[in-house]
């Protein structure tokens, strides 16, 4: 699940970084958050395991100047946490060890992962990817043994550069402070990060920085009801901060001195599993509704290309194969036929052509004059790119009407975009494709041819009579100089010879079987082009097409993918910890 998180993140950045859309801006950086919040967590779960025994971690967390580093310095009895009247001042989390020693944290690195550890002196303030580790030695009655976490504010301009080490420090605390100051307590940015945070069920107190004396009850009173409004559980024990104006350093009250001491005590790992849970879960449907968007995109584009290629594949059955003026392919088997037929009248009408050329006209390949096929410009050809060009612009239409609409606007015009870039291509694959198809088509079509005449075999009679015919003499010279490329099919099959041969075929014992072959042809036919053209061919690089789009601008996170992590996210068993 951490890998997932981390995936999903990784894609929310990089389509942020690729976008203008305001709107879109503000959401995303919003579930980028939650989403580094989220891994920040499941380290912290991580962590919890593989070392149980981690020091306790302390968070001071709040908006810019409110006066998180001097509380450090409050509750650390000392000055190690750099204060300053600058905004902005903290930029990175510094973690002030209290009779606990560097050694002993040893599993923080592992935590905060590409963060790099460095001595709060080395650190430079231009660098954002790295945290502070320091031993501190004074005596500190206000904090029990723990790490304390002075982090960079999360309200200002710049904060959005460090945020990510805001995050994670606050995923990584067992206690948090929340630190305002009587002017910042309202702002929408504090009561943000009260809201996040709560599904961490981490006990929290409130410091409420730089008060005038006189003004503590009222702003309680006004805390308390923003934070009724911001969350569902108790509201946490304030600690009221009195302005020092000489000093610069508030005072703890003495009633509370005792107050982190007794939390640390109440601290307990046991649900940390199951927040864990709840925290994806309540996220998990806004993170990933763009990838549902997507699929749904997908869904359709494989439906739209499905429905234009059964038109297409339809088109084709109506307007070759059924129909009667344009359909030639078992014309060119009677053709065939024809020239297998050894008919004398024929042999005598060839006696010129077989001095220089051998029967049959297969072989003529052999004397390098290649045998022209029997329809090289087809009127099948010719529809089956017709039909590839009327698929690719119904896409091209559907895909602008796409665009126009809300949902996934983006994707689909990046979408017809790429489809435009690709339509020759495409086209051209199916062109050849249809050639190739064509030229083997040939096989068949003589094994037809073939077949014919061994059932021709079986009825002597009807043999001798064809051959006997002076109109069948006629008819294979026909197909002869159609096979030859004389002429054309059309020329072939509108000729007298021809039409009187297919009526006395028909009419005589071999119809039956004539009809049954040209019918088993045709569905031959019809299978071939569908499987061969429109599925393995135009169909397949359609569907492929939308592995071509920019992975910058899209999630591509797979169904399968998206599945995993969902199971992942339900399979729960009691005690165990599964994510
Ligand atoms: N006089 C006086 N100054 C205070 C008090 N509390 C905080 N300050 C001042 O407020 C300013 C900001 O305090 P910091 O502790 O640096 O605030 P911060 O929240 O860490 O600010 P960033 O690191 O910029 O986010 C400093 O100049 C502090 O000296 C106080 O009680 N009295
Ligand atoms: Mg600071």
């Amino acid at each position: 699940m951490l890998e997932f998180i981390q995936l999903l993140n990784l894609r929310y950045q990089t389509i942020l970084g690729q976008s203008n859309n305001d709107a879109y801006k503000v959401k995303f950086q919003q579930r980028i958050e939650q989403l580094l919040l989220t891994e920040a967590f499941l380290r912290k779960g991580r962590l919890i395991n593989t070392s149980p025994k981690q020091p306790l971690n302390i968070a001071l967390l709040g908006p810019t100047q409110a006066g998180k580093s001097t509380i450090t310095n409050v509750l650390l009895n000392n000055n190690s946490a750099e204060v300053s009247p600058l905004a902005s001042y903290t930029v990175q989390p510094h973690g002030f060890c209290y009779q606990i020693t560097i050694d002993a944290c040893a599993g923080l690195q592992n935590y905060f992962g590409r963060f790099q550890q460095l001595q709060q002196s080395d650190i430079s303030k231009n660098r954002y990817d790295c945290y502070s580790l320091n031993e501190v030695t004074s005596n500190a009655p206000l904090l029990p043994n723990c790490i304390l976490w002075d982090t960079p504010d999360f309200d200002s301009i710049d904060s959005s550069t460090y945020r990510e080490g805001v995050l994670r420090t606050a995923a990584l605390a067992d206690i948090v402070i929340i630190v305002v100051s009587k002017e910042k307590y309202a702002d929408q940015s504090v009561w943000d990060m009260v809201t996040m945070l709560e599904p961490l069920h981490q006990p929290t107190i409130i410091c409420l920085n730089k008060l005038s004396e006189g003004t503590e009850e009222l702003l309680i009173n006004s805390l308390k009801e923003k934070w009724l409004l911001a969350r569902t559980d108790n509201f946490p024990d304030i600690v009221p901060l009195i302005y020092q104006k000489q000093s610069g350093t508030p005072i703890w009250p003495k009633d509370q001195q005792t107050l982190l001491r007794k939390l640390a005590k109440q601290i307990d790992y046991k649900n940390h599993a199951k927040f864990e849970q709840d925290l994806l879960k309540k996220y998990w449907q806004e993170w990933i509704e763009p990838i549902i968007a997507e699929h749904k995109a997908l869904t359709n584009w494989k439906e739209l290309v499905d429905i234009c290629i059964c038109h297409a594949t339809e088109n084709y059955q109506s307007d070759y194969l059924d129909h009667p003026h344009h359909y030639d392919t078992f014309q060119k088997a009677l053709a065939e036929l024809l020239n297998l037929l050894e008919i004398p009248g024929f042999s005598r009408i060839l006696t010129g052509v077989r001095k220089t050329i051998t029967w049959p006209a297969r072989q003529i390949i052999k004397f390098g004059r290649k045998k022209p096929l029997i329809a090289d410009n087809s009127q099948e050809l010719t529809l089956l790119n017709q039909l590839a060009e009327h698929v690719l612009i119904q896409l091209a239409d559907k895909l602008l009407d796409y665009a126009e609409q809300p949902h996934q606007r983006f994707w689909w015009k990046e979408f017809s975009r790429l489809l435009r870039s690709q339509r020759q291509n495409i086209l051209e694959d199916f062109t050849y494709a249809a050639k190739e198809y064509h030229t083997s088509f040939q096989q068949d079509v003589e094994e037809t041819a073939q077949h014919l005449y061994i059932k021709l075999h079986e009825h002597p009679f009807l043999l001798n009579s064809l051959r006997a015919t002076r109109i069948t003499a006629d008819a294979a010279a026909i197909a002869f100089t159609l096979h030859m490329g004389g002429i054309g099919i059309h020329d072939f099959i509108f000729a007298p010879a021809i039409l009187t041969i297919n009526a006395l075929l028909a009419e005589s014992a071999l119809g039956n079987y004539l009809h049954k072959s040209e019918h088993n042809l045709k569905k031959h036919q019809y299978n071939t082009v569908k499987q061969s053209l429109f599925i393995d061919s135009i169909s397949l690089k359609l569907l492929e097409l939308p592995n071509q789009l920019s992975t910058t601008n899209y999630f591509n996170i797979s169904p399968a993918q998206l599945i995993a992590a969902a199971n992942k996210l339900n399979e729960k068993q009691h005690g165990l910890r599964l994510l």
